[in-house]
Parts: C-alpha cells; structure tokens; sequence
C-alpha cells in the first residue's frame, strides 16, 4: 500500500516536471535568437538516401549559362550595358535604382534577428548559413537574369570558376568587370604588402553606391559610395584549389554539401572545423578584409565591397560567383541527387524547410528588423511573389541550364 503511494507521488512529481519543462520549452524557443553557431549540418557518416537522377524536360530550349573566359566581345558588352541600364533605372514610385533594390534585398537577409526588430515567421537568416542558402541564391540569380533580360533577351549570368587561374584576368578588364582597387597600401606583417581600394573606371563611371547599405559588418561603418576592391589578399588562396571542389562533389547529403560550399565550415577527418572555404573564399579574394592574426575566422575589418556580405551584391562579381555556386549545386543534382529528398522537409528554422516561402518571398510573413545604417526597409519595394525551396531544386524547371552540363541524348526520359 505504502509503496503504491509512494510510486504514485514520484509519478506525479515527475509528470509535474516534464509539463513544466515542456512548457519552458514551448515559451523559449520561439524567442531563439538564431544564428549560424546554432545549426551544425548532420554527421558526415550519415545515411545516405537512395540517389535520384533528374527526368529531362522534353523541350531543350533552356538558356546557357556560361563560363565568364569563353564569353565574346559582343556577349561581355550586352551583360555590362544591362547592368548599367539596372543600375540607373529608377522605378516609379521609387528612390532606389533596380539594382540598389537587389543588393538592399540582400542586405535585409541579415536583419531577421528579434533584437533589430524583426518580426514574424521567418528564423534565422533566411538567405544564409542555413539549409535555403542554395535556393534562396538561385532563386536572387534568376530575378536578377530576369530584369537583365528585360533590357537585353540574349543575357544570362556567366559564371566564374574559382579555380581557373585564368578567369580572374579576364573578369578585371576595363572592358568587362573593371580592374583591381588601387590607392590604398595595407601591410599585413609576414604576410607582405597589398594594394588595393577604389575602383572607378569603366563601368564604374556613374556606378555610385548607396552609403546606407554599403558598410563594413564588423564596425557597422559606410565603406563609402565607390566599389572597392582589394584583390587576393590573405588569408584564402587563390585560385580555389580543385580538391576542394572536388571533395565537395564527393558529399551525398544536402545539409552537408550547403554548408562546405556556403564555406565557412571545412571537413577534416569526418569532424567540421571552422575555416574559409569556396563560396566565402571567392568573396574574399575579390574584397578583402583583415583578420585576427591569432584566429582567421575572426574578421576585423571589412576592407572592399565583396566582402561585406550584405553589400556584396554592390560589385557585379557577386553574380558570377553566385552562379558557380549554382552551376556546382546543379551538377551536385544531376550526379543523383535530384529530387526532394535532397532536402529537409522538417525541423530547421522556418524559411529553411522544403516547403517554407523564403523571406522577401513570403507573402508578407514575416518583415526583417534594422539591418545597415538607418531605416533601410521603406527603401524596398515589396514583391508578391510567393517561393519555396521546392519550387527551386529543378535548375531546368527555371529555364536554364550551364554549359558544363551535359544535355540528354534523345532516347533518355
Ligand atoms: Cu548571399
């Protein structure tokens, strides 16, 4: 008798404990502040879904994405006549130039934290360091093909493969994306000295950046109204070696492949480990920053424009290096892992699950915090597109396809 008591009152006490730790739960969680030390990708040795190999579309008349060195006189001309004609195109009702537009949508990724002020569904940082990094990329490039297309039909992004020692020399040509900074000398003991800063000829002429939503992260200081280079600066290398992309393409989880080609995790061992890779590499060797002598991760000045993240956009090389990322993804997903279960369907931040709209493509969900210098977001003109990661994993689906990939025989599906 006196043990069935007893038993029912620990029952009680433990039920107690559990409701009340659920309920401490449910009260904190939604309050999170998310950031990319908060999600780690799943184990390299975990299980791998069976491969899946995408069906081709009947038609093949998809647009061609090509690399940036095989480009003609006549294909660099029309992309960097519809960049410019973007960049002074101002909208009715608008204060912000199309292209400003792009780069402020970028920049507001950044502010989805509830302390600056966000408010609504999306966690996280819808963009990046999380699963939606790819699709939200791919969805950013194909607006932005969209509106490049808009002025001139025969456009698409050219990509730039970071690891073609050449590409670089034909990206830095007055005649295509302007040359290296200059006017600024930064010594980095043991390491040399570096030249970099302005970038103003060109099609640099009139490109006149906006101050609010050109700065330097770490100091939240303007970097000015003029692109700023500062090429090949440590602590990356340059070119990107092969064997890291091709012991990217040798991953077969999508979690795992985001986050190495996101690049700030490397894979040593099986174990992931803090260090500049890929994608954070490219935007490093053309805007620089300086780092902790001690503790390379930890940036403490944001030298030029590429390397700001939220202001990337701001120098056109963000494209082409966002299109390499895209064009290695859609390889990555022809090579088997096409298809929806190459990607979470369940429990990351909302924006990052398989069916989430993807913040500003949210139908109004959720709205981002201050982000930048002053009251940015009023400068946006809001879209009522509606985009999900799913509406994003069939690269064809979109209508383009790259010229590395290969195109499918007559016989196949
Ligand atoms: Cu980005």
């Amino acid at each position: 008798m006196k043990s069935i008591r007893s038993f029912k009152r620990i029952s009680i006490l433990v039920f107690g404990a559990i409701a009340i730790l659920t309920a401490a739960i449910i009260l904190v969680i939604p309050n999170l502040e998310l950031d990319s030390n908060a999600y780690h990708p799943p184990s390299p040795i975990a299980t791998i879904p069976p491969l899946v190999y995408p069906k081709f579309p009947s038609s093949s008349s998809l647009q061609v994405r090509k690399n940036v060195t095989y480009l003609t006189k006549s294909e660099k001309k029309a992309f960097t006549t519809a960049l410019k004609t973007l960049k002074n195109t101002i909208p009715p009702n608008a204060t912000l130039s199309i292209y400003d537009q792009f780069v402020l949508q970028h920049v507001l990724t950044m502010g989805f934290r509830k302390r600056l002020g966000a408010t609504g569904a999306a966690q996280g940082n819808p963009a990046h360091s999380y699963p939606a990094f790819l699709p939200w990329h791919r969805q950013f490039l194909r607006q932005f093909e969209t509106a490049l297309q808009a002025i001139d039909p025969s456009v698409t992004i050219p990509y730039w493969d970071w690891t073609d020692p050449k590409a670089l020399d034909i990206i830095l040509q007055d005649d295509f994306l302007g040359p290296r900074g200059k006017g600024t000398l930064i010594e980095i003991p043991g390491k040399g000295r570096f030249e970099g800063g302005i970038v103003n000829s060109g099609l640099y002429d009139n490109w006149n950046l906006n101050e609010n939503i050109h700065f330097d992260t770490v100091n939240m200081t303007t970097l000015g109204t003029k692109l700023l280079r500062f090429v090949a600066m440590p602590p990356c290398p340059y070119p990107i070696p092969q064997n890291d992309v091709n012991a990217l393409m040798q991953t077969h989880n999508y979690e795992i492949f985001n986050a190495l080609i996101e690049g700030a995790v490397t894979l040593s061992n099986n174990q992931f480990i803090p260090g500049w890779a890929l994608h954070a590499c490219a935007h490093s060797v053309i805007g620089g920053s300086l780092v902790d002598p001690k503790n390379s991760m930890r940036q403490t000045r944001i030298l030029g424009t590429m390397d700001s993240i939220p202001s990337s956009p701001y120098d056109p090389i963000f494209w082409l290096n966002h299109a390499n990322v895209d064009r290695l993804w859609a390889t990555w997903q022809d090579q088997g892992h096409t298809g929806e279960s190459f990607y979470p369907a369940k429990n990351m931040p909302f924006g990052h699950n398989r069916s989430d709209p993807m913040w500003p493509w949210d139908g109004g969900l959720s709205k981002p915090g201050q982000y930048g210098i002053g009251n940015l977001l009023p400068l946006l003109t809001p879209t009522s597109e509606t985009v999900t990661a799913a509406a994003m994993l069939d690269f064809r689906k979109l209508g383009y396809t790259y010229d590395t990939i290969r195109v499918p025989t007559a016989h196949e599906p």
